[in-house]
């Protein structure tokens, strides 16, 4: 049993029933030219993440445990893109329209990729999602029970977005989660801190948070005790 000094309390999990979860970190929200930017907000704070996500993904591959990325990704002809999605608000470019780095959240699109740094490794889950929930409209349940995983760590963005909702839908099927407080991150500071917040209120209602220090904390200690 590993245990991350996380907050509101320890954070107690075994390595071979969790999985690292990376939520949408794709050049389309992550670098210059994406939808991201596209709604009007600057895209240098997701880019901080990226070495602290980096040292967790690698730790977490070294250790053997279960890695799921995912990609906020329509199909071409956006039948799983609805109006309340793709009219939303007032971007320079809307889901589907072509950009610098292809279409925007259009499957397949260079801009729909993870960037390079946390690229997919052979033989870990890759998921295109068409919500902001992780598990709405993909086999993500179904592939997490055949492994046996009963725990989540969460990095990725947006803070309040996708990775909230997932970690909310997570909850809900009786995963219990913890989020990495710098391998995560928004385009609004405040709404960031919100949701750390209220992620760990009231005795942990959605999860913990914790740094990815404390977490590899916990993992070196666990490869440790293998020796
Ligand atoms: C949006 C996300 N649409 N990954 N996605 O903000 O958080």
């Amino acid at each position: 049993m590993s245990e991350v000094d996380a907050r509101p309390f320890a954070f107690r999990f075994e390595l071979p029933s969790t999985a690292l979860v990376i939520i949408d970190m794709q050049r389309d929200f992550v670098e210059p030219g994406g939808f991201g930017e596209s709604l009007g907000n600057d895209v240098r704070p997701l880019q901080a993440i990226l070495p602290a996500c980096r040292a967790v993904l690698q730790a977490w591959r070294a250790a053997g445990g279960t890695v799921v990325h995912t990609r906020e990704a329509h199909r071409a002809d956006l039948s799983d893109c609805p109006p309340a999605k793709r009219e939303r608000g007032a971007p320079r470019l809307r889901i589907g329209d072509a950009g610098p780095m292809g279409r925007i959240l259009v499957a397949g699109e260079p801009g729909n990729q993870i960037v390079p740094e946390l690229a997919p490794a052979a033989g870990e889950i890759a998921l295109d999602k068409p919500g902001k929930g992780a598990f709405y409209a993909t086999p993500l349940q179904e592939l997490l029970q055949e492994r046996g995983i009963t725990h989540l760590v969460f990095m990725g963005v947006t803070t309040e977005v996708c990775v909230q909702t997932s970690m909310r839908e997570a909850n809900d099927r009786g995963y219990e989660c913890l989020l990495l407080e710098d391998c995560t991150e928004s385009y609004f500071p405040q709404f960031k801190a919100a949701t750390l917040d209220m992620v760990r209120a009231q005795g942990a209602i959605v999860g913990w948070t914790a740094t990815s220090a404390q977490l590899l904390q916990a993992l070196s200690g666990a490869a440790t005790a293998r020796c």
